[in-house]
């Protein structure tokens, strides 16, 4: 399997999040990525460096005052005198205007985020980049004929949404890969996000748009994170009417009845005629993770990536979610292992 990844990831370090009423150490840390890495070189991958895409490449996807707002976020903190990790703790809920973008950094915040957190520190703009330039870049290299490619993308990209961040997210790194392989000629692209949180942000991007599945299975939002966005009667909308599908589980499920969504999830796929597939490929769907809630065992992340490699099309995988730091490198080198076996 092609791997692309850049080591840019590291700048995004030493946040803080929110966490049951706590500032803790962000969960969504470089050893996760630094794990993955090592997982896949003992496993005999090949690794690439990003390519440069400009930064007007993300305005297919995401609201241009949203991303010179995540450009230049932290520069205006520090301007400020302020330093280290950015939160914040304002938002534009019910009964409060939305109308205008507030001049001050911290309202800024506030109007593009959707939670508190997902820290911003000096590095992040960089590292969020460059992990959307991974994504991109494996999905150049599907459209130029490689059957598939695995973006080892930090951070995570699956909660961005065209105006607004969140979840650990900046940039929507799959949906920036489904629109590059639109634009390269795919003509239905199927987008099926398997982390264990719903792809709220992927089904935003592509809410109104009938050329792009969305499939997201995931922890039910009546308990689980982001809470306000991944049930099952959400079906897209305009064009995009009956192009998304949410399949919501009950915390607790195991691979008996993830499987069966994982089948369910596949036969839209199929029944879209989809030309391409991107997989944000999460793996907090692990019985050990710390923030999730999901039985999958080891040995059930080979059969995923069997599983999807059996539905025959150029692929994108593009890391999302994934909490257990020591075990996530043997989970995402399960899948993509049993993925080359399945497709070769
Ligand atoms: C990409 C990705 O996986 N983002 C996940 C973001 C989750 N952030 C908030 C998590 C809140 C979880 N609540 C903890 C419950 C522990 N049992
Ligand atoms: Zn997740």
């Amino acid at each position: 399997m092609q791997i692309v990844h850049s080591p840019l990831h590291v700048r995004h370090s030493d946040g803080v999040e929110l966490h049951r009423g706590e500032l803790v150490p962000c969960y969504e840390k470089p050893e996760r990525a630094e794990y993955i890495r090592e997982a896949l070189v003992d496993a005999g991958h090949a690794f690439v460096e990003p390519r440069n895409f400009a930064v007007e490449t993300l305005h297919r996807v995401h609201d241009p005052a949203f991303v010179a707002f995540l450009s230049t976020a932290h520069a205006r903190w520090r301007e400020e005198g302020r330093d280290g990790s950015m939160l914040p703790s304002g938002f534009p809920a019910r009964s409060l205007r939305r109308d205008r973008v507030p001049e001050g950094i911290n309202g800024a915040m506030g109007y593009y985020a959707f939670d508190a957190g997902t820290p911003i520190v000096e590095g992040t703009w960089d590292a969020a980049f460059a992990s959307a330039q991974c994504a991109m870049t494996a999905a150049a290299l599907v459209a130029e004929g490689m059957p598939a490619a695995y973006a080892l993308c930090r951070p995570p990209g699956h909660h961005a949404a065209r105006g607004a961040y969140g979840g650990y997210c900046f940039l929507n790194n799959s949906a920036l890969a489904a629109q590059e392989l639109r634009d390269r000629g795919f003509g239905r692209v199927a987008v099926l996000d398997v982390d264990y949180h719903h792809g709220n942000g992927t089904q935003d991007i592509f809410q109104e748009r009938g050329d792009v599945l969305t499939v997201s299975i995931h922890g039910t939002p009546e308990t689980e994170y982001p809470y306000f966005l991944g049930f099952a009667d959400e079906r897209g909308s305009g064009e995009g009417e009956g192009c998304n599908l949410n399949l919501p589980l009950p915390r607790g499920t195991g691979w008996e009845a993830w499987s069966a969504a994982l089948d369910t999830a596949l036969e839209a796929v199929a029944a879209f005629r989809a030309e391409a597939l991107v997989v944000p490929l999460g793996v907090d769907t692990y019985e050990g993770d710390p923030i999730s809630a999901f039985g999958l065992r080891e040995e059930h992340f080979p059969m995923i990536g069997a599983r999807l490699a059996a539905a025959g099309l150029p692929t994108v995988l593009v890391q999302e979610g994934g909490y257990a730091v020591r075990e996530i490198g043997t989970n995402v080198a399960g899948v993509l292992g049993a993925f080359e076996r399945g497709a070769g």
